[in-house]
């Protein structure tokens, strides 16, 4: 049994980079897994995210596929209770805090528990903030509710902090996937300065220097998922350095 809580804390007090690929599992096809996973493999991936606000698979066979072909923590990144599978790891139990729609605050978490008490999964307990990127996201419209402001950042802040305060394991801030604008190192950096749980980044990392602001302002966790779907050539700019050719 893995203890993927306790292996981000380590990694998070040893300042190892942890990154979390996103998959989803409508955009990803089951034939392509494995060269996909060997990808992940050879790259400085940590984790791997399965899951999105709008999918529709059967998603057990795809973590399987995905689970043949790699060692690392796979975890759900669940939209709805629809994609709780028995074959992840764990899961990010996520509260939408920076909305107020009840559904998404208690209600889906009580409709998940009769499924997940039949699974093994870790159950991590995440507040989940959506901030404004510019344009409407998907997790906006199945939510209904409204992103934060970018420039409100001691809202952000507090409402982060409260998260914790109610007992929350990690605080993932998402700008939404494919945002235009990952988030801002300033919010990042307030944001972490007053937690003591790991701080999870995701929405609109597309390049190394985005990964390395995110890291700098002190993202525990960064998370790409669209980046890696368009161009799966990314993967060369963040291979491990044993899989790096040197030139001589
Ligand atoms: C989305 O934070 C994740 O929920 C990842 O976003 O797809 O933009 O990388 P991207």
């Amino acid at each position: 049994m893995k203890n993927l809580y306790k292996d981000i804390i380590i990694n998070s007090q040893i300042a190892k980079t942890q990154l979390a690929v996103l998959i989803d599992p409508d955009k990803m096809e089951i034939k392509n897994i494995s060269s996909f996973i060997g990808k992940v493999n050879r790259s400085i991936a940590t984790h791997i995210f399965v899951g999105g606000s709008e999918v529709d698979t059967n998603i057990d066979e795809q973590i399987l596929e995905i689970k043949s072909h790699t060692k690392l923590p796979v975890i759900l990144f669940p939209g709805d209770t629809n994609q709780i599978s028995p074959e992840a790891d764990g899961i990010l139990f996520l509260s939408l805090i920076s909305g107020r729609n009840p559904d998404y605050l208690i209600g889906k978490h009580v409709e998940a528990v009769p499924k997940l008490s039949t699974t093994n999964l870790e159950i991590l307990p995440t507040g989940y903030l959506l901030v404004e990127n510019g344009k409407k996201t998907s997790v906006e419209k199945v939510s209904k509710t409204t992103p934060m402001l970018r420039a409100d950042i001691d809202l952000i802040r507090d409402t982060a902090k409260a998260g914790e305060l109610l007992g929350m394991k990690l605080i993932y801030l998402e700008a939404g996937s494919g945002a235009i604008q990952p988030i801002d190192s300033d919010i990042i950096s307030k944001v972490k300065g007053s937690l003591n749980i790991p701080l999870i980044i995701g929405g609109g990392i597309k390049t190394k220097q985005d990964l390395n602001n995110a890291y700098g302002a002190g993202a525990d966790i960064v998370v790409v998922g669209t980046a890696f779907e368009k161009d799966e050539s990314f993967f060369e700019d963040l291979l491990k350095p044993e899989f790096k050719i040197t030139a001589n």
